[in-house]
């Protein structure tokens, strides 16, 4: 009895040892790993079409990043190469999908896009991180077999309410790609600071682009043109879509700090919030800023905001120039104007060959489905998303429970969003696809994927952010890629350890959910 007992107990420790060894996050469509037999490599020799030789060069860049070393990479034919690279356009299901595959003398790995290739290489490089011993490289035999649940897997950064710098989302991409996330959503407009160069209105960042959200004398911060086009080229080696957002007509407050010309007015709470949607010269000066961002961003998608325009835009019943809007374009109420406004701005967005993305505030605008795509966001809406879906609108899910990240992840946290006494825990994230199960079965073809939101209203510092983004995004990761409706939490977790040793070989500050008074919670900044 004992004895069975102690083979069990042990069976169990083993079960355990091997789960961290071959981590994999988010956890492979599926793999088998062997137990005990190891490749072991000191020198890659890569063969590879020439196109794909700089996915083998930051291949080894990253794994030289987490400490292990692998001499000079060095080009060989396929008979003596140890990792081979190959495009087969037939076999494979979808851009996205992969396969690996170790035995004692290679690697191999197959996609039909370098995408697929990148993704491999991500897996490859987990399993390295989770098998390697003393800085060398050693990978399980085995093989997986790979492909993501949803096209869309993002996770946006709120960089107007505190400004990070190319740096620190430089490093965001990194981990995104490393859990082969997708779409990095940028909001770089809103209240306290324009954060994007426009050529033409230089106004909106030598003053749009002065103050935060706690200080709004904050020296300018912002991104030049020749700065996002190093953001968007970092991303898009890293097989990562960058999607801008200049939001509209709410939340516009700095741009009319620098163009009071084009200000609708707001309320007292919300000075200045809104752009004014009766001028024609507002579309004028709209349109003028997107032909040039669109330059910047090869996204298909522009995102235009449309968000809580009702929190500032009283003074446009007292506004001359939308007074005579409504009464020429028969527009009944203030949201009538809204509406107006975001058709308009829609159609500009087609004209410069793009399509918009909205909040879901545009799915009762009247914007045709087709030309657009919407971002459901309010959890306590449900009756939103439905319409959204019976209208036929493409959607995708970042419901503030659990995917606000400026929520408190942690009961005992304080600083940060509660929703009564909701907030998102890992546990939440995790849970996601079981709970929203009967949309998601339902509209299978409109949920285009899920998306993380990173507010930064109450994060005012590098290590603040990696706070609340880590480990979330991870749990974000699993369940936008994995097909498993319901990861089991302590798997997960267990899973994490590897990521655990990295964020601190890192210095990455990041919250430990299963020993939360060993990374105690790091405050927002006073009030
Ligand atoms: C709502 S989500 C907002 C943001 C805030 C966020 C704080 C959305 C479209 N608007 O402006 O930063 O809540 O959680």
């Amino acid at each position: 009895m004992r004895i069975i007992f102690l083979v069990l107990v042990l069976l169990f420790l083993a079960s355990l040892g091997y789960a961290q060894k071959n981590s994999i996050i988010p956890e492979p469509a599926s793999c088998q790993f062997s137990e005990s037999r190891y490749l072991y490599i000191d020198q890659i020799r890569f063969s590879c079409q020439p196109a794909q030789e700089i996915l083998i060069q930051n291949f080894s860049n990253q794994l030289a990043g987490f400490g292990i070393k692998l001499g000079n990479i060095k080009k060989s034919g396929p008979k003596t190469a140890n990792l081979i690279l190959g495009i087969d356009t037939q076999k494979q299901i979808g851009l996205e999908a992969y396969s690996l595959t170790i035995t004692p003398q290679q690697i191999q790995l197959t996609a039909s896009s370098e995408t697929g290739l990148f993704y491999g290489l991500q897996s490859l490089t987990q399993l390295a991180v989770s098998n390697s011993v003393a800085s060398g490289f050693r990978v399980p035999h085995g093989t997986i077999q790979d492909n993501p649940r949803y096209v869309w897997r993002g996770l946006m950064l709120d960089e107007s309410r505190h400004f990070f710098g190319k740096e620190k989302v430089k490093q965001l991409l990194d981990w995104m790609a490393f859990y082969k996330l997708n779409r990095f959503h940028w909001h770089l407009t809103d209240e306290p600071g324009w954060r994007i160069e426009i050529k033409k209105y230089p106004k909106l960042t030598s003053v749009g682009a002065i103050g935060n959200f706690h200080d709004p004398k904050a020296p300018a911060a912002f991104y030049t043109q020749a700065d996002i086009k190093e953001i968007v080229h970092y991303a898009a080696e890293r097989s990562i879509e960058v999607v801008p957002e200049i939001d509209m007509p709410g939340h516009a407050a700095a741009a009319n700090r620098a163009y009071p010309e084009f200000s609708g007015g707001g309320s007292e709470k919300y000075p200045e919030f809104t752009f004014n949607p009766g001028k024609e010269h507002t579309y004028g000066f709209l349109t003028d800023i997107l032909r040039e961002v669109v330059q910047l961003f090869p996204s298909k998608y522009i995102h235009l905001g449309g968000d809580e325009v009702h929190f500032g835009n009283q003074q446009w019943n007292t506004n001359a120039d939308v007074q005579s809007l409504m009464q020429k374009h028969q527009l009944k109420d203030l949201q009538a104007v809204e509406f107006y406004f975001i058709n308009r701005m829609t159609d500009s967005i087609a004209a410069l060959n793009k399509t918009m993305i909205g909040w879901d505030e545009i799915v009762t605008s009247g914007v045709p489905a087709e030309k657009c795509l919407t971002m459901w966001w309010r959890h306590d809406k449900p009756e939103q998303l439905q319409l959204a879906l019976e209208k036929g609108y493409h959607t995708i899910l970042c419901p503030r429970i659990p995917f606000y990240f400026d929520f408190v992840q942690h009961n005992s946290h304080r600083s940060g969003r509660y929703w009564a006494k909701e907030y998102a825990p890992i546990e939440k994230i995790l849970a996601f696809n079981q709970t929203y199960a009967e949309p998601l079965t339902k509209y299978p073809n409109l949920i285009d994927g899920i998306q993380a939101n990173i507010w930064t209203e109450t994060i005012h510092s590098e290590e603040r952010l990696d706070f609340m983004t880590f480990p979330r995004m991870a749990a974000l990761a699993e369940v936008a890629w994995s097909k498993n409706n319901s990861p089991d939490y302590s798997t997960f977790l267990k899973k994490m350890q590897v990521s655990f040793r990295l964020y601190k070989e890192q210095k990455i500050t990041f919250f430990d959910p299963v020993n939360p008074e060993r990374t105690p919670e790091l405050p927002g900044p006073k009030k």
